[in-house]
C-alpha cells in the first residue's frame, strides 16, 4: 500500500514541516496542475485559495509513490473539493481542462511574463495588466516609470530566466568566498536556498555569511560589494543595513509574528558570470575562475547575468537564518504556522520566541530549533514541501 497509508491510518502529517519531502517525487503531473491553479489564484489576489492548492500539491509531493486512484486521497489531509476535482481530471484524462484554460488565458500569460522580471511582484504586475500593458516592449516604453531594480530586471530578462546551474552556483560560491576571506579569513560562507535542498538548478544563488566572533561581521558586506564591483562582477546591487534589534524586537513580538521578510544586512545583486563553456580559456587556479570581468569577455557576450543574494547573520542568529533561508518557501510557511498554532511560539529567521514562557529560545544548530519545536529533524534535502 502506498499513497501514504499505513495500517494505523494516514501516514501523511498535517503540516508540511512534519513531513519529509524529497526533491524528486512521483506525482509531478498532479502537482504541476495544482500549482498552476495556486499561481493563478495568487495572480487574482485570492491568497487563501492559492494556499489551499499549494497545500494540496505539497501533500502529494510527500507521497512515496504515484497516486493511481481517487480512493487513495481520502486519508490525506489538505485536499479540498476543488483540488480533488482537478486530481480526478488529471488521473482520468491526463490533463485538467481548467488548468489548460488558465495556461492559455491572457491574464495568466501576461502575469507570468511580468512577475518573472526581477523587482516585479504580483501587485505591480496586476496594476500593469489593468493598465493594458501586455508585453516587455510595452514596459520598455515606460522605462522611466520603472524602478532601478526593474530596469535591471528587464535589461537582463533572458539571462535571469535561464536557470542557474549547480556548477555555476559553485563557481559563484568560490568567488564570494574569495571576496569575503580577504577581509575576514574566519568567516563562513554557506550556499542556502534551493541548492542546499539538493536542486540542480535555481532561479538565483543564495548565500549566508557569518563569523564565529559576533560583531566581526559588521561592515563586511559593503567591503565585499566594493571589491566585487572593482573587479567588474557587479551588474546591479542593492544593499540593506541590518535593522534587527535584540532583545525583544517589538515587530517580532507583534501579533503577526513570524514574517518571511527578515532584517539582516543583505545585498540583492546581479553578477556577471562567464559562461562555463569558456572556462578553458581562463587561467586555472584562480578562485574567480569562470567569472568574467568587464574588460574580458563582456563584449563577446561570453557572460551571463545571475541573481545572487548575500545575507549576513550574526553568529547567534545563524541557525535561524540558515533554517529560514534554506526553504522551500512552503516549508518555511508551514514551520511558522506550526510554531504559532501548535506550540504558541514565534519563529522567524532571527529567533524563536516562546509566548507561554515569554522567552527567547536560543539554538546553536538547526537540529536544536526542531527540538525546541518538538519536531522530528528534517534534513535540507527533505524540505522540498
Ligand atoms: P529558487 O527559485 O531556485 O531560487 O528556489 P529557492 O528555494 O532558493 O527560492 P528563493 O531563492 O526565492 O528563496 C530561498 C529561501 O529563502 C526561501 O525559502 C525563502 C527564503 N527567503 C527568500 N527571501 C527572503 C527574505 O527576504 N527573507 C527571509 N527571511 N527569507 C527569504
Ligand atoms: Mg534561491
Amino acid at each position: 500500500v502506498h499513497a501514504g497509508v499505513t495500517e494505523d491510518g494516514p501516514r501523511v502529517a498535517l503540516y508540511g514541516c512534519q513531513r519529509r519531502t524529497p526533491l524528486a517525487h512521483s506525482n509531478q503531473a498532479l502537482t504541476d496542475a495544482l500549482e498552476t491553479l495556486a499561481e493563478e489564484a495568487g495572480f487574482g489576489g485570492s491568497e487563501g485559495r492559492s494556499l489551499a492548492f499549494t497545500r494540496a500539491a505539497s501533500v502529494l509531493k510527500s507521497l512515496p509513490g504515484p497516486l493511481t486512484s481517487l480512493g487513495e486521497l481520502s486519508p490525506l489531509p489538505c485536499i479540498g473539493e476543488h483540488s480533488r476535482k482537478v486530481i480526478q481530471e488529471v488521473l482520468e484524462d491526463g490533463v485538467s481542462v481548467e488548468v489548460e484554460r488558465v495556461k492559455l488565458s491572457e491574464r495568466y500569460r501576461t502575469m507570468k511574463l511580468f512577475t518573472k522580471i526581477f523587482g516585479v511582484g504580483v501587485k505591480t504586475a496586476i496594476r500593469w495588466y489593468q493598465e493594458g500593458l501586455r508585453t516587455l516592449a510595452d514596459l520598455q516604453e515606460r522605462h522611466t516609470e520603472l524602478t532601478r531594480e526593474q530596469q535591471a530586471g528587464l535589461q537582463h530578462y533572458t539571462d535571469l530566466n535561464t536557470p542557474v546551474e549547480r556548477s555555476e552556483a559553485d563557481t559563484i560560491e568560490r568567488l564570494v568566498q574569495e571576496a569575503v576571506w580577504q577581509f575576514l579569513p574566519d568567516a563562513s560562507v554557506m550556499l542556502t536556498g534551493g541548492f542546499r535542498r539538493g536542486k540542480q538548478q535555481g532561479h538565483d544563488v543564495d548565500f549566508l555569511i557569518t563569523h564565529p566572533q559576533e560583531d566581526k561581521e559588521v561592515g563586511l558586506l559593503s567591503k565585499v560589494i566594493r571589491w566585487l564591483d572593482s573587479q567588474g562582477f557587479i551588474l546591479y546591487q542593492h544593499s540593506q543595513r541590518n535593522t534587527y534589534q535584540l532583545p525583544g524586537d517589538p515587530e517580532l513580538l507583534s501579533s503577526g509574528g513570524g514574517s518571511s521578510m527578515d532584517r539582516f544586512e543583505r545585498c540583492f545583486s546581479i553578477l556577471r558570470l562567464a559562461r562555463l563553456t569558456q572556462d578553458k580559456d581562463l587561467p586555472p587556479g584562480s578562485g574567480a575562475q569562470g567569472i568574467c570581468t568587464q574588460g574580458g569577455c563582456g563584449a563577446a557576450r561570453g557572460w551571463k547575468a545571475v541573481r545572487v543574494d548575500l545575507v549576513v547573520a550574526p553568529f547567534s542568529q545563524f541557525p535561524f537564518a540558515l533554517l529560514g533561508w534554506t526553504g522551500s518557501r512552503h516549508f518555511e510557511r508551514e514551520l511558522r504556522r506550526f510554531a504559532k498554532h501548535k506550540r504558541k511560539m514565534i519563529l522567524n529567521s532571527h529567533a524563536l520566541y516562546d509566548m507561554a514562557q515569554q522567552m527567547f529560545l536560543p539554538a546553536a544548530s538547526e537540529e536544536e530549533i526542531f527540538q525546541h519545536l518538538g519536531l522530528e529533524y528534517v534534513p535540507p534535502t527533505e524540505r522540498n514541501a
